[in-house]
């Protein structure tokens, strides 16, 4: 698989597009957001994931422009479906280690919300735990500068790394991600019950919303609501969607 070489290429091809998978409050079955997921349309191999390719864009800085494309759809986007008449539909999108530890990333993110029009407080930055784990001691105030830009800011993959409370404590995140390997073999697998558990009380110490990945069974949701944990996403409500589906789907409320 020549996946470097066909990168390279991939952007001035326009052979990147965006998924959007829809958020609900699996209580009420309202609509709350949407996570907008990377897919590369690759000319031999068809839709590709970005876990085939995003490793390979990391290693050769490829992720830099690539992320600026993906920040510049999403945030394109967000105007638009605010335009439309989707006035609180909030929009998340994943940002790469190596994206979040480059000096300007908050001057860049500021230039697109100016150049695209986006509502800051209806963009959520997902930023993995390992992100923040890079021990650099000017991270709180880094991730001070784009909450005080109005974005939102969400830790995702939560669990898999090793955050101690103390450390979250002092960061300004709003809403933690249970990453889908911990939701998987709920309700029945002890260890994913006990870890899903206390993410969702670390989240209400803090202070921070919780939601949960790759809900696929009626009874993880069952599970996850009766322990307090009202927002999902997940096959069991919705796939990611191109932006057409997703329209057809969800008209803007009236
Ligand atoms: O869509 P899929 O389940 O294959 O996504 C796998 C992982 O790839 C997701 O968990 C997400 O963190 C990452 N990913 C998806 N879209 C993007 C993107 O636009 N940028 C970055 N950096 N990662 C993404
Ligand atoms: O950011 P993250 O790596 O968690 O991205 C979510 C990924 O999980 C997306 O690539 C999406 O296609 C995938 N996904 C979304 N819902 C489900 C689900 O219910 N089950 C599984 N197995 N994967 C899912
Ligand atoms: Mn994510
Ligand atoms: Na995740």
């Amino acid at each position: 698989l020549r996946v470097g070489s066909g990168l390279r290429r991939a952007l001035d091809r326009n052979e990147f597009t965006m998924h959007f998978q829809p958020q609900f409050d699996a209580e009420t079955l309202v609509l709350v957001g949407v996570e907008a997921l990377l897919r590369w349309q690759h000319p031999e191999h068809g839709s590709m994931l970005p876990g085939e390719f995003i490793p390979v864009a990391e290693e050769s800085g490829l992720i830099i422009p690539i992320g600026d494309w993906v920040m510049r759809t999403v945030f394109k986007q967000q105007a638009r479906w605010r335009e439309q008449g989707h006035r609180h539909l909030s929009v998340a999108v994943n940002i790469s280690a190596l994206q979040f530890a480059r000096p300007d990333f908050a001057d860049k993110v500021a230039r697109i919300i100016a150049e695209t029009g986006a509502d800051p407080s209806r963009i959520e930055l997902e930023i993995t735990e390992s992100a923040l784990m890079d021990g650099s001691p000017s991270l709180s105030r880094r991730l001070q500068t784009l909450t005080g830009m109005g974005l939102k800011l969400a830790l995702d993959d939560f669990g898999t790394g090793y955050s101690s409370l103390a450390y979250l404590k002092r960061l300004p995140l709003d809403r933690l991600k249970l990453d889908r390997s911990f939701v998987r073999d709920l309700p029945d697998d002890p260890d994913d019950a006990a870890i899903a558990l206390a993410a969702i009380s670390v989240a209400r110490d803090l202070g921070m919303q919780v939601i949960a990945e790759g809900v696929e069974t009626p009874g993880q949701r069952e599970f996850l609501i009766a322990h307090g944990c009202r927002w999902m996403q997940g096959f069991l409500f919705s796939e990611p969607l191109p932006v057409q589906a997703f329209d057809r789907c969800y008209p803007p409320p009236p």
